[in-house]
C-alpha cells in the first residue's frame, strides 16, 4: 500500500482538505479518508483534481494540426468549392495515405505525452487506420492497433481502444473511395480484430476495448446491427462510440436516405443506452435532444475541433435541461487541453445567446452555480462513462488518476474550491497542471512528462521524414 496525503482535493462530495489516499499495487484507490489527519507519508501540495478523460481522439491527426488552415482547399464536396469539413477530409485522406505503423506509434506517443501534460489521464482512441497504404491488411491485422497500444503503455495514459468499423463511403452503402481503403473491414474480420485485442488485454487495468461503428455514413444498418450483436457476445458492458450528426450535409443526406435525421434514426434502430457515446451530436431537434438525454448515453463533445471544422453549435442548454450526459474530446487535436474544450463549450453558447454563464441555465439550481466547475465535474463523469473504465473521480475502487494543479500560480493564488476550478477552466492559458499521476504512477512532474525529451526527439525525426 502506498499512501498519499493531499493538502486539498476534489472528492465526489466536494472539496476537502488533508485527504489521505491508500493506493493498492495495481494503481487503484483502496481507501479515501478525509478526516483531516495526515500520517507523515508523502504530502502533495496544490489542488488535486481527478484526471480528465479524453473521450474522442484520432491520434494521427495531431501530426497535421495547422496544415489545413490555407484558404482554397476547395475540392471534396461542400458548396461552391469553399473550404469545408469535406475539403478538410480530403486533405486528411492524403495525409493518412503515407503513415506507417512506426509513424503512428511516434505520433500517438507524442500526442499522449501532451495530453498527460495538459491533464488528460485517459483517452478513448477512435482508431480507424487499420491497413497498409494499398488497403491490404498487415500480416498481423492488429498491427496499427498495437502501435496505439504501445504508445499508451509507454506514456502511461489510460486507454479505451475503439477499433473502428468502416464499410461504406456514404449512406445507402455507397462504395468507399480510394482515400478510405485503409479503413475498410468486413464485419467478421472486424469482430475478430476486436476479439483479439480484447482477449489480449482482459486483465489490464489500463486498457479497455470497445467498438466504434464510424458513422451512419460508413456503416449500413445490417453491419451496425451485426457489430453490436457481436460485441454483446464478447463483452456486454463494452463501450460503443459513433460519429452521429456533425455536419448539416450529413443530416440532409441521412434524411434523403431514410427520411429520418441521424440521431432519430439511431434512437429508433439501435439499442442506445449508457454504454453508448454519440460523438458530435451537433445537429439535433428538440425531440432528438431530449430523446438522446433519456437514453443515458454520453454526448461526445469536441468544441475546438467542431469549431475548427465549422460543424455548428451543440444544443447544450436543452440537453443539460433534460439531464443529458456529456464528456469532452480533443478529436483532431487542433488543441490538446481539457480546459480549452470546456471553455469553448461555454463560449460557443455565449456567442450565440449573447449572454454569460449559459450552461448553468440547463442544470438544476442554476443561480450561484459555478460554470467552469460545473462543466468540469460533468465532463469527468461523462468521460469516465464513455471510456468505460473506473476513472473520473477520487474515490474507492477508482484508478488513482490525479491532476495536481499549481495553486500558487499567479492565475490561481488565493482561490479555492469552485472559484479555483472556474479560474483553471477560463483563465488557464498558462499551463497550470504541475504533476499528473495515472494508475498510481507519477508520469508528469513539474509540468513535464517523465519521458518527454526522448519521445519528442523520435517524433521530430518522424515528422522530418514525413515532410521530406
Ligand atoms: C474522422 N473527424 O473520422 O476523422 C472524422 C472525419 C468523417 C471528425 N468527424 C471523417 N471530426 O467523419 O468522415
Ligand atoms: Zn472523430
Amino acid at each position: 500500500m502506498n499512501t498519499l496525503n493531499l493538502a486539498s482535493a476534489l472528492l465526489p462530495s466536494g472539496w476537502a482538505r488533508n485527504v489521505r489516499l491508500e493506493l493498492d499495487a495495481s494503481g487503484n484507490i483502496a481507501a479515501v479518508t478525509a478526516d483531516g489527519r495526515t500520517n507523515g507519508a508523502l504530502r502533495i501540495d496544490g489542488a488535486v483534481l481527478p484526471g480528465m478523460p479524453n473521450l474522442h481522439s484520432h491520434a494521427f491527426q495531431r501530426a497535421m494540426a495547422g496544415l489545413t488552415e490555407t484558404a482554397g482547399g476547395g475540392a471534396g464536396g461542400g458548396s461552391g468549392g469553399e473550404d469545408s469539413f469535406w475539403s478538410w477530409r480530403e486533405v486528411m485522406y492524403r495525409f493518412v495515405a503515407r503513415l506507417t505503423p512506426d509513424d503512428l506509434h511516434a505520433i500517438a506517443r507524442q500526442l499522449y505525452c501532451e495530453m498527460l501534460e495538459a491533464g488528460f489521464t485517459a483517452v478513448a482512441e477512435f482508431h480507424y487506420l487499420h491497413h497498409d497504404p494499398d488497403g491490404q491488411p498487415y500480416a498481423d491485422r492488429a498491427e496499427m492497433s498495437r502501435a496505439v497500444i504501445r504508445a499508451a503503455q509507454e506514456t502511461g495514459i489510460g486507454l479505451t481502444l475503439l477499433p473502428v468499423l468502416y464499410v461504406a463511403g456514404g449512406f445507402g452503402g455507397k462504395p468507399a473511395g480510394e482515400g478510405q481503403r485503409r479503413f475498410l473491414n468486413s464485419v467478421d474480420d472486424y469482430l475478430r480484430l476486436v476479439e483479439t485485442l480484447a482477449g489480449a488485454h482482459r486483465e489490464d487495468p489500463q486498457l479497455r476495448v470497445g467498438i466504434a461503428p464510424h458513422s451512419l455514413r460508413a456503416v449500413p444498418p445490417e453491419a451496425l446491427r451485426d457489430a453490436v450483436v457481436g460485441l454483446q457476445g464478447m463483452d456486454p458492458d463494452a463501450p460503443i462510440h459513433i460519429h452521429i450528426a456533425e455536419q448539416t450535409k450529413e443530416v440532409e443526406d441521412c434524411l434523403a436516405w431514410s427520411a429520418l435525421r441521424p440521431v432519430d434514426w439511431l434512437l429508433q434502430h439501435a439499442p442506445v443506452g449508457p454504454r453508448w457515446c454519440l460523438v458530435h451530436a451537433t445537429h439535433m431537434t428538440t425531440g432528438e435532444t431530449t430523446g438522446l438525454a433519456a437514453t443515458g448515453a454520453v454526448a461526445g463533445l469536441c468544441p475546438t475541433t467542431e469549431a475548427n471544422l465549422g460543424d455548428g453549435v451543440f444544443p447544450l442548454v436543452s440537453f443539460l435541461g433534460a439531464s443529458g450526459r456529456f464528456g469532452v474530446g480533443s478529436d483532431s487535436h487542433i488543441s490538446v487541453s481539457p480546459v480549452e474544450e470546456l471553455r469553448w463549450l461555454e463560449y460557443g453558447q455565449r456567442l450565440v445567446a449573447r449572454r454569460r454563464n449559459v450552461a448553468p441555465q440547463g442544470w438544476a439550481g442554476a443561480a450561484g452555480a459555478a460554470t467552469g466547475a460545473g462543466l468540469h465535474g460533468r465532463a469527468l463523469l461523462g468521460g469516465a462513462q464513455a471510456c468505460a473504465r473506473p476513472i473520473g473521480a477520487i474515490g474507492q475502487g477508482r484508478r488513482a488518476d490525479l491532476v495536481v494543479v499549481d495553486a500558487e500560480h499567479p492565475l490561481l493564488v488565493g482561490r479555492e474550491g469552485e472559484r479555483l476550478v472556474d479560474s483553471y477552466v477560463f483563465a488557464g492559458n498558462a499551463p497550470l497542471v504541475r504533476d499528473v499521476m495515472v494508475g498510481g504512477e507519477w508520469v508528469v512532474r513539474d509540468g513535464r512528462h517523465r519521458d518527454a525529451e526522448r519521445i519528442a526527439a523520435a517524433y521530430r525525426a518522424t515528422m522530418k521524414r514525413l515532410a521530406g
